[in-house]
């Protein structure tokens, strides 16, 4: 169905279409093309028909149809108004088989990011899970959460926010007072001198099911706060809207979002370069808290498939996953 839909978007892109042609083009017949098309009219498309044929002369500013209307890569996307959890409707559609189908929606209730912490997903929000089958062994896997990263950072840079990664997958904005001491109560350990590195925009959540040289499949969850009031997210969080002072074009972007995903994981090579480009964790003081034990030092590169090098006193620590925090500069 919802194959069906996207093919017809696609036919419908590029300019006026007749309905014969259009049943032909999509193998099916003139009557599920009709079906179709009142179905997109039905989600807000205005579709003319006229002797030349179907034309799309407005489309809707939000929702399936309209991420997928005019959108260079190849996902269908599955829309919900409110949803549990669109990682949760990913892993379901992916252990069914499906691929490249992006679950998004407008509104979460049971969202969660990394190690079951809780995500905040009020209304007005970018919440969207890709459901993906990727060729590749398990121990690839990471650098697609930095490919999502890279693509959410550039996607936000473009709507005019000045977005940057924090190792591994937080991206985040730069506060104006960056470098101030934050004193966390209770955590005598640490010196007090520290700060987020900003104020978190986005956060990635990957998860998979695979063999130890086999992925069967990938769901990469990507959460942004777009045009989410800062009040409704937690402290430290920061949102589009709050960034740019007017709500960004939710389908403008989530389309960048993916086209940029899209092209990064055809051309591996260019996802690291991509990441440290954004790398706002890079040539910063950093304390890692790895599940080994913290691990502190100047965060030196960043290493296939997604490893941060963190030179250290002991010499240089290559560490795979963690919560990574910086530190103010000594
Ligand atoms: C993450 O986890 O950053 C991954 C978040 C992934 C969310 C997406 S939304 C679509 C998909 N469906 C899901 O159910 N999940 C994914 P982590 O690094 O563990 O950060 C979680 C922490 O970020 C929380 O403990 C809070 O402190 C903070 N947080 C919660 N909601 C937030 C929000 N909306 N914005 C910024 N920070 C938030």
């Amino acid at each position: 169905m919802t194959d069906t839909r996207r093919a017809l978007l696609d036919a419908l892109a590029s300019g006026p279409v007749s309905g014969p042609e259009l049943a032909d083009r999509l193998g099916v017949s003139r009557a599920a093309v009709w079906k179709q098309v009142e179905a997109l009219r039905g989600e807000g498309f205005e579709i003319e028909s006229a002797d030349s044929g179907y034309e799309v002369v407005a489309v809707p500013e939000y929702g399936g149809g309209a991420i997928e209307f005019g959108l260079e890569a190849p996902f269908a996307v599955e829309y919900h108004d409110r949803i549990g959890s669109t990682n949760d409707r990913a892993r379901e559609l992916a252990a069914d088989g499906a691929e490249n189908v992006a679950v998004v929606a407008d509104e979460q209730t049971g969202s969660r990011g990394r190690l079951n912490r809780p995500w905040t997903s009020p209304p007005g929000g970018v919440w969207l899970s890709l459901a993906l089958r990727p060729t590749r062994p398990p121990a690839h896997v990471p650098a697609f959460t930095l490919a999502a990263a890279a693509a959410t950072t550039r996607a936000a840079r473009e709507a005019g926010v000045d977005a940057r990664i924090k190792w591994p997958n937080d991206v985040l904005v730069s506060e104006a007072n960056e470098g101030t001491s934050e004193r966390k109560s209770g955590d005598a350990s640490t010196v007090g001198e520290r700060d987020r590195g900003g104020k978190k925009l986005a956060g990635i959540l990957t998860e998979m099911e695979g063999e130890s040289d086999r992925v069967s499949w990938l769901v990469v969850g990507i959460g942004v706060n777009a045009n989410v009031e800062a009040a409704d997210l937690p402290a430290g969080a920061t949102s589009l809207l709050a960034e740019r002072g007017e709500p960004v074009d939710r389908r403008a972007f989530v389309q960048r979002l993916l086209e940029e995903f899209h092209r990064l994981r055809g051309r591996p090579e260019e996802v690291l370069p991509a990441w440290r480009e954004y790398a706002a964790t890079l040539g910063r003081r950093v304390r890692v808290e790895t599940p080994d034990g913290p691990v502190e030092g100047e965060a030196v590169d960043v290493e296939f498939p997604g490893a941060l090098v963190v030179r250290t006193d002991a010499g240089d620590v290559t560490i795979y996953a963690g919560d990574c925090e910086h530190l103010r500069p000594v």
